[in-house]
């Protein structure tokens, strides 16, 4: 199973249209929010199953503000992250997880790459796609796969 999970597009696709590109098949597409009204070429553009939030940028939208769900047998807890103080210290949102037994917390909101394993939780940010804050400032993304044995690998890809 692959997993495309993207964050902080704000209404831009070239590097979306990117990302999708490099990616290829994938079977899960999850955006960690600010879209910015994105939704809809995302709907168009993207035909598998897709996990959507709302970001601190996105006012109209039906975005859900957090969502949990099942990827194979792992239970993954994906939010924008600002309600967690997530630009402040990833311990919050890794406490969130932990009180909501998730064994993957996913967010975005600072614009730059994270991951971090502990207490049997994974803590992970993509990045932004369309404007990224880290060092060398290029567009950022995650794929994930699931192996059929369940043994899962990260794979955090920057965009040239
Ligand atoms: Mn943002």
């Amino acid at each position: 199973m692959r997993i495309l999970i993207v964050s902080d597009t704000h209404g831009r696709h070239g590097n979306l249209d990117r990302a999708l590109e490099e990616a290829g098949e994938i079977d899960v597409f999850i955006h960690l929010g600010d879209v910015e009204g994105g939704e809809e070429y995302i709907d168009a553009v993207v035909e598998c199953e897709k996990h959507m939030v709302r970001g601190n940028n996105d006012f109209f939208t039906d975005l859900p503000r957090e969502e949990e769900f099942y990827l194979d047998k792992y239970k993954v807890f994906i939010t924008h992250g600002h309600a967690y103080y997530v630009s402040l210290d990833p311990e919050y949102i890794f406490e969130e997880g932990q009180a909501r037994k998730a064994d993957i917390v996913m967010y975005g909101h600072t614009h730059r790459p994270f991951f971090e394993q502990k207490n049997g939780i994974t803590v992970l940010n993509p990045g932004s796609l369309s404007f990224p804050r880290q060092e060398g400032r290029k567009g950022s993304y995650m794929l994930m796969e699931i192996a059929p044995d369940g043994a899962v690998t990260y794979d955090q890809r920057y965009l040239r």
